[in-house]
């Protein structure tokens, strides 16, 4: 029963990794929203689920770990051995790296020498080993009547026709393609067919504007763009060959002409008659791609060839081409993916991320299909025809798995319950969640109802950067702390640092740095060694800086506490406050802007611009809603301001620096936590701003 259950792990909890202290007091008591009570609140596993998991027990986590630190090499060449290699890396070289900028260039490489193909370990590898006739991929459409699926074998026909199709181009290893796809199979299957040729796939998440689009494309200079005429959001169209238009003709104006425009025909939400057509350009997916041999050789790459450039928001206004290659990603994706979700052959796997982010890359299309499991693809939104669409989706598929973020969950929840009470979702084993911390009141919602109080949680920490899961639970390992992240993976080593820089041991709060590399991880930023070592190795010499804030509590548990740089993390986005800045002064009519993150009840974080007008020009509803459209414009609508501020003048040192800190502490009426603003150049202009908090 339940109480022998806790026992056990009680006994075992002796057994957690080193860092943890002793257990002093366990309450499984619901006991509100603050740290030091969440931090005694243990959820344990059922005897079931851990006696069936791939790690059971903190014992087999921490000798697992353990190996995984003292020898690199040797635990992950082994599980590099699962996978087929046309030529094995030099097992002398398994990883050779530099972390320290003061030692020379940062470098980090893995199974060097070693020659693979992540299409084929992906796709191939699990006909071969007799799963042809297993289905890779559901796929559900926008509308609950739409939906489709694909074999192993038929997935690789698929792959194979549009990897023929790129051939006879002349698109080959090396070259750079954007993908701005919705979610449908083509958007996975046109990144296998990139990785099977060699080519390099850039996907850029269809939420993106055209100046978004453009400033990508200028930046890569891809062969090809590949798109589809229109997709339906609920019932929302949104007509995505329009934008790649006007991007492509904005590239042009920057000096890289794009001479070819795949487009798929997504016939539900657009005929191709109603289609605006540049015949010299474009050419219809179904119209082409379907002519082409349904086998395709393979084009095997090095490991340290790259595989993609996924841009994210940085610091400054520049988005970076965050790059991955192919062996490492490979094997840590897939590893990642089968512990965190204690993934078994049966099971149903469904992660609600678009393939435009990380989390679509690493767990919808590579780790999933590398471990031969069967994903869900969803085009959709989770509240359309109405806030059960998720929980239909999974009992109609029987989900076993259910990977999202928290601003779903948070959404969901306000939502109402009777939603999710009205389904079954018996099926459900683990869940997930990813994009920004989770907080303990959605974790309860999440875990006491959708999973029926049933299924553990794995809350995974991880980056764009680090290409895989760094922090997460092992749902069969140890329990979990609603809000906690847990542990590291294997050969992960995580040390919290200070500001000088220390690394800082026991229970403590600081900057969340990794040491040692991992097989996930970025070699580069595309183009920009030198930001790459700037932003993520020189602010701590020796580590890999994330931006992330995180604690460890008495039991060495982690717990991240969000971005420390000027990144923002809307709804799981990441956005740079740099970018809403740029996007805002660009308006004719705006002489400044500061943006900083402010709570939002669903989101995690919202978007609130203080904005200085041009001299003479008068703050109106119409200029404010020009404002949020210029953003919409320039980046998407994901990024548009929650809020606008006009200020008469900012916060500013002597020096002429903005002083974020008084700004952040105005957007949340933190009033009496301003701090000393004796510095300030003009004082007088913070109880300006006060003032005019509520225009
Ligand atoms: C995978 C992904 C990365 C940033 C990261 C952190 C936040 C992601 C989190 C989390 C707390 C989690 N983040 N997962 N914070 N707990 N489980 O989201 O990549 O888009 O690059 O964002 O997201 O702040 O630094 P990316």
């Amino acid at each position: 029963g339940a109480s022998s259950d806790k026992l056990r792990h009680v006994e075992s909890m002796s057994e957690l990794p080193s860092g943890a202290g002793k257990i002093s007091g366990i309450n499984a008591v619901v006991l509100g929203e603050s740290l030091a009570a969440e931090e005694n609140d243990l959820i344990f596993p059922s005897s079931d689920f851990s006696a069936n998991a791939l790690v059971s027990s903190p014992k087999q986590y921490r000798e697992m770990y353990e190996r995984s630190i003292k020898n690199p090499a040797g635990f992950w060449s082994e599980i590099a051995e699962t996978f087929y290699w046309k030529e094995k890396w030099n097992p002398a070289e398994v990883c050779s790296e530099n972390l320290d900028v003061t030692k020379g260039p940062v470098q980090i490489n893995w199974f060097k020498g070693g020659k693979t193909n992540i299409c084929y370990n992906a796709v191939d590898r699990n006909i071969e080993s007799g799963n042809g006739d297993k289905i890779a991929m559901y796929w559900e459409g926008n509308e609950p009547s739409q939906d489709g699926k694909l074999t192993y074998s038929e997935l690789l026909e698929k792959v194979c026709q549009l990897a023929n199709y790129l051939k006879s181009l002349g698109v080959g290893k090396g070259d750079a393609v954007i993908i701005y796809l919705p979610m449908l199979l083509e958007l996975p299957i046109a990144m296998l067919a990139c990785a099977r040729i060699g080519a390099v796939h850039s996907v850029v998440f269809a939420g993106f504007s055209a100046d978004s689009l453009a400033q990508r494309i200028v930046d890569c200079k891809p062969k090809l763009v590949i798109t589809c005429n229109a997709v339906k959001r609920g019932v929302k169209p949104i007509f995505l060959k329009d934008i790649v238009d006007v991007a492509l003709v904005e590239s042009e104006k920057n000096g890289v002409s794009v001479g070819l425009c795949l487009t798929y025909e997504n016939q539900s939400a657009m005929k191709r008659e109603d289609t605006k057509w540049q015949p010299e350009r474009d050419v219809w997916w179904q119209d082409v791609v379907t002519k082409f041999p349904t086998k395709c050789d393979v084009e095997w790459v090095d490991a340290e060839d790259p595989l993609f450039l996924l841009y994210t928001s940085g610091s400054t206004g520049k988005p970076k081409g965050v790059l991955h290659t192919s062996g490492g990603y490979m094997v840590y994706t897939a590893t990642t993916f089968k512990y965190a979700f204690d993934y078994k052959p049966t099971d149903i796997y469904w992660c609600t991320a678009d393939c435009g982010w990380i989390t679509g890359h690493s767990y919808v299309t590579y780790g999933p299909l590398l471990n031969g499991a069967t994903v869900l693809v969803f085009e959709g939104t989770p509240n359309y025809p109405d806030s059960g669409r998720c929980w239909d989706i999974v009992d109609k598929y029987n989900v076993t798995i259910f990977y999202t973020a928290p601003t779903l969950v948070r959404s969901l929840m306000r939502d109402g319950t009777e939603y999710v009470t009205r389904y079954s979702r018996k099926s459900l084993r683990v869940l997930g969640s990813v994009g920004e911390p989770i907080n303990p009141s959605a974790w309860r919602w999440f875990y006491n109802i959708v999973g029926d109080s049933r299924c553990p949680i794995s809350d995974t920490w991880w980056q764009t950067e680090t290409g895989g899961f760094m922090i997460t639970p092992l749902p069969g390992a140890w329990p979990q702390k609603p809000g906690s992240a847990t542990f590291p993976f294997f050969g992960v080593q995580p040390v919290i640092v200070d500001e000088k820089g220390q690394e800082i041991e026991g229970e403590c709060s600081g900057y969340l740095c990794i040491k040692k590399s991992w097989p996930g991880a970025f070699r580069t930023l595309y183009g920009d060694h030198e930001r790459y070592e700037t932003t993520y190795f020189k602010p701590f010499a020796g580590y890999y800086f994330t931006g992330d804030g995180c604690s460890r509590d008495k039991d060495g548990y982690h717990w991240l506490t969000g971005r420390v740089d000027d990144v923002i993390n809307v709804s799981g986005h990441r956005i740079g406050t740099a970018e809403v800045e740029s996007a805002l002064v660009s308006h004719p009519q705006c002489a400044e802007a500061a943006v900083v993150g402010v709570e939002h009840e669903v989101k995690g974080q919202g978007i609130y611009a203080f904005v200085t007008l041009v001299d003479g020009v008068p703050y109106s509803e119409e200029l404010r809603k020009s404002l949020i459209m210029t953003v919409r414009n320039q980046i998407g609508a994901f990024a548009a301001p929650d809020k606008i501020h006009w200020a008469p003048g900012l916060p500013k040192t002597r020096s002429g620096k903005i002083m974020r800190r008084i700004l952040r502490k105005i957007a949340a009426r933190q009033l009496d936590e301003l701090g000393d603003i004796s510095t300030l150049a003009e004082p007088a202009v913070v109880d300006q701003l006060i003032a005019l908090s509520d225009c």
